[in-house]
């Protein structure tokens, strides 16, 4: 793709994760209990607010995002972010069982406070986990020193713990006590 052209993508993907995740009242848009926003009335107010955007270049946003981030319904009339909201919205999710191990990268910075509490959802409305070390280290480097951990889910399972997969492959749980918590790298 071309530089102007993923910087564009880019930039209407971070908008979209604002308005669709935390802040629908920003460009005054109307969310369902389930995190739907009419598309009209997204592009509609997008415009109004001086992203320019049609319904071609949303779509092609909504396909090439890399992470999946956002979906539209079936006839493309409504549209949510798949995961990733502080706003109260209703997913229904479905419990599923998770991989064995399952990965969650962080900064170091804030392991004194895991290491009291465990791993909490903080403003999101569960701990987010990756399938692969490499995806964990992306994630964990967003917030400064890299440290992973390692999370074996069995366990977990066993003790009733629920875990639940987001449409974008993110896997979910309500927290993760201290001692499911491996350390298994550090920068
Ligand atoms: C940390 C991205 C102190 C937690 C990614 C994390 C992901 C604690 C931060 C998705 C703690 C919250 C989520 C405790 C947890 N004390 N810090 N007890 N428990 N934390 O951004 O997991 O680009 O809400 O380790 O791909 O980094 O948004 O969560 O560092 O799937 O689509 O508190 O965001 O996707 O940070 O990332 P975040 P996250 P998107």
């Amino acid at each position: 793709m071309k530089k102007d052209k993923e910087k564009n993508y880019r930039r209407i993907s971070k908008f979209l994760s604002l308005v669709l995740r935390h802040q629908p009242e920003k460009i005054h848009l109307t969310m369902d209990e389930n995190g739907w926003v009419s598309v009209s009335q997204l592009l509609s107010n997008m415009n109004k607010f001086q992203h320019k955007i049609g319904m071609e270049l949303l779509e092609e946003v909504v396909e090439t995002n890399e992470k999946k981030r956002f979906a539209f319904n079936e006839d493309k009339t409504k549209i949510r972010a798949n995961q990733g909201h502080s706003v109260q919205v209703d997913l229904a999710y479905t419990a599923k069982t998770p991989p064995e191990i399952l990965y969650h990268g962080t900064a170091i910075k804030f392991t004194d406070s895991i290491y009291k509490t465990g791993l909490q959802k903080k403003k999101r409305h569960h701990v987010h986990l990756s399938k692969d070390f490499e995806t964990a280290e992306k994630v964990g480097r967003r917030h400064g020193q890299l440290v992973v951990f390692e999370i074996n889910t069995t366990k977990m399972v066993a003790e009733n713990f629920k875990f639940f997969k987001s449409e974008n492959g993110v896997w979910l749980v309500e927290e993760i006590p201290v001692k499911f918590l491996k350390e298994i790298h550090r920068d």
